[in-house]
């Protein structure tokens, strides 16, 4: 671990730290009703950094009220598709103005290094908004020919309104916060959905930050609403409101299953889920083996295996595989461990204290049950919350870290000898969010893309995204795509409207 002190954080994200952090509802910032707070640490050192309030069921019960009255009333629903896109744009030349507070706010927040959230989480978030942006003109019914057979003769003119679903309750996790924030609202604001924002308990301030931008942008008062707050309380009365449209949720799958019941219990609101993963990344025997064993590397190491999609378990052919696992190996121990503000830092802490400890958990159970660290597998010594890069061999198919979602750097590797195994074993998982395959062999790849059940395949490649590429997943790793026009789609509802003619 680099022990060597980060810079302190630039003027102005310090001054945004020590501001009193309220909650965002129908255009004021606002104490929680309960006057309760919480208490926001830098998890490469467990110190607080911040203190936000701490909102629950009466504080959604108002953001939920100023978010209808926003939907239905208002400057919002009266403006033109052009005006919503353009506050969209502006909102996204803010955070680019703002691109190293920004950064600098989630690496404090959430653990990771200030350079990958300056070169990646914020300006694909910047990204998103501006796709979303160009969506909001573009969003047409169609016309649809009809005819009635027991309304013989008789002429009708039909066609298609795409409306937004209206007030949209949003629940998002600690991994990639204003990112998920940006997948969110974007689509939501495209649309002209109006939204309630849960963030995580454990990283509220970029989106807090953001709640800020998104008034000087000049969104009319309760189109964006933020509260943060707890999932069991916050959370769970937003997912139960019976007054919210929809829930878009991204965390885990059991409470993902929880958001569910609860809209089957109150209102059907309809549900959009992202959720875990198991995500394996096949290497065939051709495969570029340099290229391969780096993509494994970042599948896994990226954000510290936070990553829903995060290629977890490696499946590499029998003949390549001491060369892979070994090579994967010597990239995990060059991996440098810091806090996310010093410049060197390749892979920063656990977000948390708890998941340090479900990592540290599954690695125990695991050699428990027979596998072998061949590098890491274990916490690192300090107060931050930092557990090492680890590649994990001799697993076999029941092992709990084969089968359950890490969400740390933890690699599982697997041999395999024939494509029809490998293809079965990677499918042989609840999840369905990621998966890749490295091969030379084009025609091969496409046909094992056809095959494995995920939502996303990457070929010779891991982690590429893009605004424009629907993400999410099969089986239990969710309902629905983030991004894309996919995303657009489960924002708005279809009315379809009949004249008949003369
Ligand atoms: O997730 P939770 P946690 C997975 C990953 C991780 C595990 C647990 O395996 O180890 O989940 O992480 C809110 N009603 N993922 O505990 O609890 C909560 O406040 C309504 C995968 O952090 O699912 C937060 O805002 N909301 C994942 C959000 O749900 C509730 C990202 C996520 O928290 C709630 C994160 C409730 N009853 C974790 N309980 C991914 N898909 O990327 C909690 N929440």
């Amino acid at each position: 671990i680099l022990t060597t002190t980060a810079p302190v954080a630039r003027r102005e994200t310090q001054a945004f730290l020590d501001q009193q952090h309220q909650l965002l509802i129908d255009g004021q910032w606002m104490p929680a009703a309960s006057g309760k707070t919480f208490e926001v640490t830098n998890p490469a050192d467990g110190k607080t950094i911040a203190e936000v309030a701490e909102g629950d069921k009466a504080d959604v019960d108002k953001a939920v009220a100023a978010a209808r009255r926003a939907f239905e009333t208002g400057p919002w629903p009266a403006m033109t598709a052009s005006e919503r896109g353009k506050l969209i744009w502006k909102l996204a030349d803010l955070m680019e103005q703002h691109i190293e507070e920004l950064a600098e706010i989630e690496s404090l927040d959430n653990g990771k290094p200030k350079a990958v959230a300056a070169a990646a989480d914020v300006p694909l978030a910047i990204d998103l908004f501006r796709y979303m942006a160009g969506w909001s003109t573009k969003i047409e019914g169609t016309t649809i020919p009809i005819s009635v057979p027991y309304l013989e003769g008789a002429e009708f003119h039909s066609y298609t309104l795409r409306e937004p679903v209206g007030v949209v309750g949003q629940i998002i996790p600690w991994n990639f916060p204003i990112l998920m924030a940006a997948w969110k609202l974007g689509p939501a604001l495209a649309t002209g959905c109006t939204v309630v924002l849960k963030v995580a308990e454990e990283t509220p301030l970029s989106a807090l930050r953001l709640g800020h931008l998104i008034q000087e942008a000049g969104f009319p008062p309760g189109v964006v609403n933020i509260i943060t707050g707890f999932g069991e309380t916050a959370g769970a009365a937003l997912s139960a409101h019976p007054d919210v449209d929809k829930i878009a949720f991204t965390g885990s799958t059991e409470v993902g299953k929880l958001i569910v019941k609860a809209a089957g219990d109150t209102n059907l609101k309809k549900v959009t889920l992202e959720l875990g993963g198991k995500s394996p990344n096949i290497i065939l025997p051709d495969a570029d083996i340099s290229a391969a064993i780096s993509g494994a590397a970042n599948a896994i190491f990226f954000n510290h295996g936070q990553c829903c999609c995060a290629g977890s378990r490696l499946f590499v052919h029998r003949s390549q595989y001491d060369q892979v696992v070994e090579g994967v190996a010597a990239e995990a121990s060059k991996i440098k461990l810091g806090p996310g503000m010093h410049p060197d830092t390749n892979m920063g802490p656990m977000v948390s204290r708890i998941q340090q400890d479900r990592v540290c958990g599954y690695l125990d159970i695991g050699m428990q049950e027979g596998a072998k660290a061949l590098v890491g597998g274990k916490r690192a010594d300090s107060s931050g919350y930092f557990v090492e890069p680890t590649v994990l061999v001799d697993t076999h198919a029941e092992m709990k870290v084969i089968r359950e979602e890490i969400f740390g750097p933890v690699v599982a590797a697997v041999p395999f000898d024939d494509i029809d195994e490998v293809i079965a074993t990677a499918n042989d998982t609840i999840y369905g969010l990621a998966a890749a395959v490295w091969t030379k062999d084009i025609s091969q790849g496409h046909r094992i893309a056809k095959r494995l059940k995920a939502g996303t395949v990457w070929m010779n490649c891991y982690n590429v995204f893009d605004a424009s590429l629907p993400f999410g997943g099969y089986k239990q790793s969710g309902w629905g795509r983030e991004m894309g026009y996919e995303a657009i789609s489960l924002y708005t509802q279809t009315k379809a409207v009949t004249l008949q003619i003369g």
